[in-house]
C-alpha cells in the first residue's frame, strides 16, 4: 500500500472526511438536479405528449481529474481554490432531439427560482473553431446539509444527438493521439462538424412541418387521450364537456 509523505495517519484520516464531505456536497447537488430535470421531463411529456429530453447523463468528476483542473490551471492547491475555481465538478450532459429543445430546456431551467445562473457559454450560436457546439451552463443550486445551506455550482451541457455523437467521436480521437491530432483528422472533423449542424437543421425544419400538421388534426381522437405515467388514458367526451361548462359558469 502506498504511503503518503509527513501526513501522520490521524492526519490522513481527517482528510478523508474532509474530502469526502466536499465530494459529497456535489453528489447531493447533482442529485436535486437531476430531480429537477425528471419533473421537467415528465411534466412536459404529459402536457405536450412529447418530450424534450432523449438521454441525461450526470457525473461527479474523479479526484484525480480535479488534481489534472489544478495542475493544468495553475490553481493553488487547497480546498477553498477548488470549490472557487473549479465549476464542474459536478456535471449533467442533458441530450435532446432539436436544437429549439436545447433553449427550451435552458429557460425552464433559468426560470427556477432556486436556481443562480453563474455562467452561460453557447457554443451553438459561436461554435468552437474546432466546430464544438453546446451550450454550457453553470447554474448554483443550495442544498441542505445538517451543517446549514450550501450553494453549489453544477455544469450542464445541453446538446442535441448529433452534436453529441460528434463531440464524443472527437474526444475519442483527441485522446487516442494524446492531443496531437494529424491535419487531415482536424478538417475531417471540422466538415463532420458541418454536417451535423445542417442534419440539426433539417430535423428541426421537418419537425416543424410535423407539429403544424399535427395541430390542424388536433380535434382527432388522440386528442381525447391524456398521457399519465406512461399510460395514454381515455377522456371521456361528456367529463370536458361538464368540466368544460362549469368552468365557463364560475368565469361569469
Ligand atoms: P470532462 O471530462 O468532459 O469534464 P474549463 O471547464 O474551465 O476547463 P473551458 O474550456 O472554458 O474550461 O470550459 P468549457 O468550454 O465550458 O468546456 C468544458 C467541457 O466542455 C469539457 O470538459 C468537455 O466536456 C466539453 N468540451 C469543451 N470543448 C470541447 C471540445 O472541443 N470537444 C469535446 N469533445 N468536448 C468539449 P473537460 O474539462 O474537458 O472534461
Amino acid at each position: 500500500m502506498g504511503t503518503v509523505k509527513n501526513v501522520s495517519l490521524t492526519d490522513m484520516k481527517a482528510l478523508k472526511v474532509e474530502l469526502t464531505r466536499f465530494m459529497m456536497a456535489y453528489k447531493f447537488a447533482l442529485d436535486e438536479m437531476n430531480t429537477k430535470i425528471n419533473i421537467l421531463k415528465e411534466e412536459f411529456n404529459y402536457i405536450h405528449d412529447y418530450n424534450p429530453i432523449e438521454h441525461v447523463k450526470s457525473r461527479v468528476k474523479s479526484p484525480e481529474s480535479i488534481l489534472k483542473k489544478v495542475v493544468r490551471k495553475n490553481l493553488d492547491l487547497n480546498m477553498q481554490s477548488i470549490r472557487k475555481n473549479i465549476k464542474d465538478i459536478a456535471g449533467v450532459r442533458i441530450t435532446c432531439s432539436f436544437e429549439s429543445d436545447i433553449y427550451k430546456i435552458q429557460d425552464m431551467l433559468k426560470n427556477q427560482k432556486d436556481i443562480n445562473v453563474l455562467e452561460c457559454k453557447d457554443y451553438i450560436k459561436s461554435p468552437k473553431p474546432n466546430g464544438y457546439r453546446s451550450l454550457h451552463l453553470i447554474l448554483e443550486i443550495p442544498v441542505f446539509l445538517s451543517s446549514g445551506e450550501e450553494l453549489i455550482p453544477v455544469e450542464i451541457q445541453i446538446r442535441t444527438i448529433a452534436m453529441d455523437f460528434w463531440a464524443s467521436l472527437e474526444h475519442k480521437i483527441y485522446y487516442k493521439y494524446n492531443k496531437e491530432v494529424p491535419e487531415h483528422l482536424l478538417t475531417e472533423l471540422k466538415d463532420a462538424a458541418t454536417a451535423a449542424a445542417e442534419l440539426d437543421a433539417k430535423m428541426e425544419r421537418i419537425n416543424k412541418e410535423i407539429n403544424v400538421f399535427k395541430e390542424n388534426d388536433s380535434m382527432n381522437e388522440e386528442a381525447l387521450l391524456i398521457n399519465v405515467n406512461e399510460e395514454h388514458m381515455a377522456l371521456p367526451l361528456r367529463l370536458l364537456e361538464s368540466i368544460g361548462h362549469a368552468k365557463t359558469e364560475t368565469n361569469h
